[in-house]
């Protein structure tokens, strides 16, 4: 299997070398691409070095597959000239998400849409990720009428760029922003950009993408991001009303039983999810699972998990080794 990591010089690109590593994904050729600026930087990788190539010429070697995180412009240029030479592209940018003709794919949820004639597939928002993957279970039981979600954003949703801000502000440094106010001791309510009736374009991704994953809009959603100076993953605080009543002891047990998801929920033992013990795990960590006694069928979740894991390096793979597992890979016809 011959994997490109598009993207690979990025905070997201790096964390697939890494997790193609821990996974031990079977790979027989890599190829690291980034922009022109980066090509033939070194990047040691699993005991080789590897030159960074361009994209023109990571086409031209036409990968089996193409991990792309090199932003929403570059997909669209770049994610249609890889399929069309063969290669299956999973792409963690924006860019396909909300596109009827691509699959929008958690693995635990919605692998089994794919087929071998799926070549450019969409990895959704980390926050919507690490949501679905707690809220999927409890609507195939349940039935969810609304959602009320707030969520708690690391800075490296942001990129590099927010870090360094972070560092700067803490020691007193100026330098470049990644946002219109300082984040150090505070929480901006603005992820993404302002798009239609005030909301902001992560907020309305987790209402839009939750829809097409679950392939249920009748789900009322509303959100608030926040971005706050944390590195190890986003929280999200998530009140559900459900159609139907439930059993407390009977959600601990489904959550308890989806694959990729852990209830970290001891309140007598103050265990909870939280960003330092998520950050660097692939798991989903729900906790403070407690009925909404404001109202009927009504429940409140603290979902937390690494967004640069679960959140897009580590779901992308998982993509891509559904695929490899099912036979789902058309190798591109090589010129001999
Ligand atoms: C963020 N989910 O956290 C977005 C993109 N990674 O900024």
């Amino acid at each position: 299997m011959r994997v490109a990591v598009v993207g690979a010089t990025g905070m997201v690109g790096n964390v697939m070398l890494q997790v193609l590593k821990e996974r031990n994904f079977n790979f027989t050729e890599l190829y690291l691409v980034a922009s022109e600026r980066s090509v033939g930087k070194k990047v040691e990788f699993n005991g080789t070095t590897y030159s960074v190539i361009g994209l023109q010429d990571a086409v031209n070697l036409k990968p089996d597959i193409a991990l792309f995180s090199a932003g929403g412009n570059t997909s669209l240029e770049w994610a249609p000239k890889f399929a069309e030479v063969g290669t299956t592209v999973i792409d963690n940018s924006s860019a396909w998400r909300m596109n009827p003709n691509n699959k929008l794919i958690v693995p635990e949820i919605n692998a089994s849409e794919l087929t071998e004639n799926d070549k450019i597939i969409a990895n959704p928002n980390c926050s919507t990720i690490q949501m679905v993957m707690a809220l999927a279970p409890l609507h195939s039981k349940y039935k969810m009428k609304r959602l009320v979600i707030s969520t708690y954003q690391s800075i490296t949703g942001t990129g590099v760029k927010a870090v360094q801000q972070l560092e700067n502000e803490v020691n007193g440094i100026q330098g470049e922003t990644a946002y219109p106010h300082p984040i150090h001791k505070n929480a901006l309510p603005h992820c993404d950009v302002f798009e239609e009736a005030g909301y902001t374009k992560e907020e309305l991704k987790l209402t839009r993408e939750t829809h097409k994953i679950l392939n249920d809009p009748s789900i009322g959603i509303t959100a608030t991001a926040v971005r706050i100076p944390v590195v190890g993953g986003h929280s999200e605080s998530v009140n559900i009303e459900f159609e139907n009543d439930f059993d407390l002891t009977e959600v601990r047990k489904v959550l308890s039983q989806t694959p990729g998801v852990i209830v970290q929920d001891n309140i007598e033992n103050n265990e909870y999810p939280m960003p330092l013990s998520a950050h660097g795990k692939d798991e989903v960590f729900v906790g403070r699972i407690r009925r909404d006694l404001s109202q009927p069928n009504s429940l409140n979740l603290w979902i937390v998990s690494d967004n640069l894991r679960k959140g897009a390096a580590t779901n992308a793979i998982q993509i891509a080794e559904y695929l490899a597992s099912e036979n789902l890979i058309k190798s591109p016809t090589l010129s001999v």
